[in-house]
């Protein structure tokens, strides 16, 4: 229990919060966050694109990619469905817990920059440095969606 409410805490932190749906920018990117899956990056220094397709039928495609360790990404999450969608990246630890959690608390918004909520038809931004080997995840957390199977998965070579 403690290590859930943690989480909610840690999710749930109030600077993070943002509800008008605009990914939150991160000023000085040299502070940013340490996860166990990167770290926010400028995207105008990305040199690798991957625009991600975001459907109803609760897949993104593509559905997994390879980086190198270091790399930065430009993530351009595309919604070509008629409802919300988001696209958010963790371990798959980190989703599951945050899944559930939308589960239980459906009105809940939050905002970071490891996250973008996108609406039907348009398209979202996301610059993301994977400094870190391993395997990471993308989910949509929209409630019953990552339970779908709305996911995708990173490798992070080393
Ligand atoms: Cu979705």
């Amino acid at each position: 229990m403690r290590t859930l409410l943690l989480t909610i805490a840690v999710l749930c932190a109030p600077p993070a919060m943002a509800h008008d749906g605009q990914p939150r920018a991160v000023v000085d990117y040299s502070k940013a966050e340490q996860h166990l899956f990167g770290r926010a990056a400028d995207p105008k220094r990305a040199k690798r694109v991957v625009r991600v397709e975001m459907m109803d039928q609760m897949r993104f495609s593509p559905a997994e990619l390879t980086v190198k360790r270091g790399e930065i990404v430009r993530f351009v999450p595309v919604n070509k469905g008629q409802m919300v969608h988001e696209m958010v990246l963790g371990t798959l630890d980190d989703l599951k817990k945050h899944a559930d959690m939308m589960r239980k608390h459906p009105g809940m918004e939050h905002d970071e920059p490891h996250m973008a909520h996108v609406a039907p038809g348009k398209s979202g931004e996301m610059g993301w440095q994977f400094n870190r080997a391993g395997e990471f995840y993308f989910g949509c957390l929209v409630p019953g969606h990552f339970e779908a199977g709305m996911v995708g998965k990173v490798k992070v070579t080393p």
